[in-house]
């Protein structure tokens, strides 16, 4: 069984900021696959308090949070002092909430990873959503100049994406641990 060969590469950057956004459709499958995300980010070395997390309805709305998100963060870096960040709501982009007591966030994200599970059903949905949220995000990271990681599986069962979530004992392995991998090492050479 393939799976990718770890490149071992911790965070050379104390202050790298991952955010990942999530869908919540078919949340069985996204909290594991979130889960193998942020577990590699800390193993890695990523601090939590660099790691933003937000979530969207389904796969369709993921480009646009993306978008907004990494918005958002400029705007927050540019706003904030060391050790005193003023925080923007991150979806909406023009709120502000009470930053978290540790928070400095004095750059915009370094990677964005987005996160969703496209099930096959019985009409063209599946086909017209993986094809223009997988376009969209390739068009937005080479547009914003940030890394966006791919984390949308399109499965054609739900046992497909169950064994890609790392649900299936001895088949396929969680994708998220790869995903975080990627944005450790694309976020290191933003
Ligand atoms: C409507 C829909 C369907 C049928 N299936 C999925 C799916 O398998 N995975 C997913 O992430 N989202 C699904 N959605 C929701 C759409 O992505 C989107 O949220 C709605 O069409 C509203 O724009």
């Amino acid at each position: 069984m393939y799976k990718p060969k770890p490149t071992e590469r911790r965070v050379e950057d104390p202050n790298l900021r991952i955010g990942i956004v999530h869908t919540r459709w078919n949340s069985k499958v996204i909290q594991p696959l979130l889960k193998g995300t942020t577990d590699k980010l800390a193993a890695l070395g990523v601090k939590p308090e660099n790691i933003v997390i937000e979530t969207v309805p389904g796969s369709y709305e993921l480009p646009y949070a993306v978008s907004r998100m990494y918005a958002a963060s400029q705007i927050q870096a540019s706003t904030s002092t060391a050790g005193a960040s003023a925080s923007v709501d991150l979806l909406s982009g023009g709120s502000t909430t009470p930053p978290p007591a540790a928070t400095t966030a004095t750059k915009p994200f370094d990677a964005i990873v987005a996160i969703g599970c496209l099930i096959k059903g019985e009409t063209m949905h599946f086909e017209y959503i993986c094809d223009s949220v997988s376009h969209a995000l390739m068009r937005l990271q080479i547009d914003l100049g940030v890394p966006v990681i791919f984390g949308v599986l399109a499965c054609l069962t739900e046992e497909q994406a169950m064994a890609r979530a790392g649900l299936v004992e001895g088949k396929m392995h969680n994708h998220g641990e790869d995903w975080g991998e990627a944005a450790v090492e694309m976020g290191a050479n933003a």
